[in-house]
């Protein structure tokens, strides 16, 4: 049996006149009309404005995210004094970029995440940085990771003590998504007012503190811009502390409550999208005489594709639904629609470059570069062994 190959020549399947995403789900009893109306003005939005031109990374999410603040839509990755996320609307729009493009995608989170502390725990002051990163002019990152503590942030080793009328920072922080570009990060330093956890505090630091140094940029298989930070005596004021000194780690795991259901949600667009490719690419490929989606074992893949798309997103907008209903914890909730958006994301997208043969490891096929986004997902904002912690502790008590 032969297959043919295909035209359009990059192999993307996306037609915006047909809009493939299947959107039925907006119509679940989680969402509210504000959500569909936005749904619907995003994806008309990035199928004119996206994807971008991603050979300068740096460029590209710059650009983006003062796109993406002239649109409005950073309006939503921040919470003014009073207000509060809307984590519904948070995920829609992950999921909305992330089928059109990923590096859309990580501009608008990292808007969000770097400054998740500040929209949750915020003063009216600390706040006057939100106003900037909701508008695309200021860019923002979230430095918690470190080269000794990654999953388990309570060895957090980067210190922060009380010195020049204020508080003096000294450590290292790596993988910092926007490190290099950012304008302001929300970093958590140990304070020591107890050991382990309940000894760090949150910060708000600009980039451009004296003793803050970018010490390596950090090059990975799907580009963004993503650094190894310094810190040698980095002075800040009292007004930079989040919340109260000893809160840091509630603080971080209260915003990635938030926002671990938003990784399951670009997940699920990058899922849907290779559903996307994977429809089209089987519907128009010649094989035997008939067409490849005439094949009951490819029929047989295409409906598991769309089953973990559905279960992805049934996880995803239970959580979200639940934290903007005033749960105040959802940490089990997030940890399950990470962990099981990312990893059937990874397999639909597996199945979508098998499904298009030789082009779907072909540089500029959709597919290949899904192939390539995906993975991270399974391991920032908490591996996919630490969802499963925290699962299992939720049910343990
Ligand atoms: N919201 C608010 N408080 C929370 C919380 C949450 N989601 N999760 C934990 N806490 C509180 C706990 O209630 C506990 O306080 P009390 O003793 O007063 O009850 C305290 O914080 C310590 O919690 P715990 O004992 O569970 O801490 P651990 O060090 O054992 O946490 C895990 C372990 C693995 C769950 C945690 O370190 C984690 O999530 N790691 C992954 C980090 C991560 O995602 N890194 C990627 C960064 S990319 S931005």
């Amino acid at each position: 049996m032969s297959l043919g190959t295909l035209d359009p020549p990059l192999g993307d399947a996306r037609r915006k006149d047909e809009g493939l995403a299947d959107k039925s789900f907006l119509s679940w009893p989680f969402f509210e009309d504000r959500h569909r109306a936005l749904a619907e003005g995003l994806d008309a939005w990035a199928a004119g404005a996206l994807p971008a031109d991603h050979h300068d990374v740096d460029a590209a999410c710059k650009g983006l995210v003062a796109r993406l603040g002239a649109g409005g839509w950073l309006r939503h990755s921040g919470a003014a004094m009073g207000e509060t996320l809307d984590v519904r609307s948070l995920c829609i729009i992950r999921e909305t970029l992330a089928r059109h493009d990923g590096l859309a995608d990580f501009a608008f989170a990292m808007q969000g995440l770097g400054m998740g502390a500040v929209s949750l725990f915020g003063t009216a002051d600390q706040r006057a940085w939100l106003d900037r990163t909701r508008a695309g002019t200021a860019i923002s990152g979230f430095a918690l990771t470190e080269p000794g503590a990654g999953s388990d942030v309570a060895q957090t080793a980067t210190t922060a003590v009380r010195g020049q009328g204020g508080w003096v920072l000294n450590g290292e922080k790596t993988y910092i998504s926007n490190g290099g570009i950012a304008d302001v990060y929300v970093i958590i330093a140990r304070t020591g007012e107890a050991p382990g956890a309940k000894g760090l505090s949150a910060f708000l630091l600009p980039a451009d503190a004296p003793g803050l140094t970018v010490l390596e940029r950090i090059e990975v298989m799907a580009p963004h811009p993503l650094a190894h930070l310094g810190l040698h005596d980095v002075v800040l004021p009292e007004a930079a502390l989040i919340g109260k000194p000893g809160e840091g780690f509630k603080i971080a795991m209260s915003v990635l409550d938030v926002f671990r259901s938003t990784v399951g949600a670009a997940a699920l667009g990058f899922a849907r999208r290779a559903l996307d490719e994977a429809l089209a690419r089987t519907g128009r490929t010649r094989a035997g005489g008939g067409r490849l989606s005439d094949y009951q074992m490819v029929q047989g893949h295409l409906a598991d594709m769309a089953l973990q798309i559905d279960a992805a997103a049934l996880l995803i907008y239970r959580a979200a639904w639940a934290k903007d209903m005033g749960q105040p914890r959802i940490s089990r909730e997030a940890a399950m629609a990470k962990l099981y958006a990312t990893e059937s994301a990874q397999k639909v997208i597996d199945m979508a470059v098998q499904l298009h043969g030789g082009d779907g490891v072909r540089t500029g096929f959709a597919v290949e570069r899904l192939y390539r986004e995906i993975r991270a997902l399974r391991i920032y904002e908490g591996a996919s062994d630490v969802q499963r912690v925290v699962i299992a502790r939720s049910l343990l008590g």
